[in-house]
């Protein structure tokens, strides 16, 4: 945990001294946020927290913390399974390492579209993956897009999985995309989102894969300047709160919070279509490489074998995906 991660926790212990249990007048929380204040993900979180306050006639404040500024995902996790941060959003990858099974999501070319995506996080099975998250005392409250995620790399852009050969590529801590880069033939480094600017900056990696927001957000196409759309896997934003947070709140209250995070998915989906395409544009005005893979096959084919353990291991999550397909 970083110094200021540190500071924060601690902040927040002192402030939630003298709520025992049982429904309380009112609550200040923090709301974790990797991005910066302008991403489509802090907008909803914002939207979210204004829209409580109001709705809640000022019984429950949420105060968003952006740009990391609570810690890395990894180490809000932590925090979020001891209550000490009460709202975090995250990425699905990144909840793995805290609940097996969601590595699930990781699965690559689990989704054909964005419409087979949505259909499957707003149906049952999207419904019970939320709930499995009280595994790690927290609750699931809402899902946001995300897009697809693609390779970007520095040096010579990769058209085809061999051209991967010798090229170490960033992966998210938790995530079996290590498992899925190794297969395309490339070699996998965890690492935590902050630290991947550098690294790409010092050769550390020579390349990490992401949607195109955050590929602009970050900057990262600065240093890694060909993008490679063989879109791998299409991973949902999670809104969740901790399960002793919850407990504050009266059962009304309780309510409040899932239909305003529920709402909040529509405000950040309307959002997140307008930014791929501003990043879109970002990228060809900043004359990066954009290879299209019109025909991900070799890329599918690459990491079939995959397919096939992922089958076993993550079987009710493929037939729920599979369902999902027939909506
Ligand atoms: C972005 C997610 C962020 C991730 C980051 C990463 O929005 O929460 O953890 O990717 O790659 O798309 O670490």
């Amino acid at each position: 945990m970083t110094t200021v991660a540190l500071a924060a926790t601690l902040g927040l212990g002192l402030a939630a001294c003298g709520g025992a249990g049982g429904a309380q007048e009112s609550v200040t929380w923090r709301l974790a946020e990797t991005h910066p204040g302008d991403y489509p993900t802090t907008k909803a979180d914002e939207w979210f927290a204004e829209e409580l306050k109001k709705r809640s006639d000022g019984r429950i404040t949420v105060d968003v913390y952006p740009d990391a500024q609570l810690g890395e995902e990894r180490d809000v996790l932590e925090q979020m399974q001891m209550g000490s941060v009460e709202l975090n959003r995250t990425n699905a990858n990144l909840v793995g390492e805290f609940v097996p099974s969601w590595k699930a999501f990781g699965v690559p070319y689990a989704f054909d579209s964005e419409e087979h995506f949505w259909n499957y996080l707003q149906g049952d099975g999207g419904k019970a993956k939320l709930e499995e998250l009280s595994e790690m005392g927290a609750e699931g409250l809402a899902y946001y897009d995300s897009g697809a995620r693609s390779l970007y790399t520095t040096g010579k852009p990769v058209e085809k999985p061999e051209d991967l050969a010798g090229r170490n590529i960033r992966v998210q801590p938790g995530s079996i995309t290590a498992e899925v880069v190794e297969k395309l033939g490339g070699s996998a480094t965890t690492m935590d989102f902050g630290e991947v600017y550098s690294s790409l900056e010092t050769g550390v990696i020579d390349g990490a894969e992401n949607n195109l927001p955050s590929y602009v957000s970050t900057r990262h196409y600065e240093v890694a300047q060909n993008l490679t759309l063989n879109e791998h896997q299409r991973v949902p934003e999670v809104l969740m709160i901790a399960q002793s947070a919850m407990d504050q709140l009266s059962e009304e209250d309780q309510k409040l919070v899932r239909e305003v995070a529920r709402e909040s998915t529509e405000v950040q989906r309307e959002l997140w279509r307008q930014e791929v395409a501003d990043s879109r544009k970002t990228l060809e005005d900043a004359g990066v490489t954009i290879t299209e893979v019109d025909d991900k096959q070799a890329f599918k084919d690459a990491v079939s074998d995959l397919q096939e353990r992922y089958a076993g291991q993550y079987g009710d999550f493929m037939d729920a995906v599979e369902a999902a397909k027939k909506q």
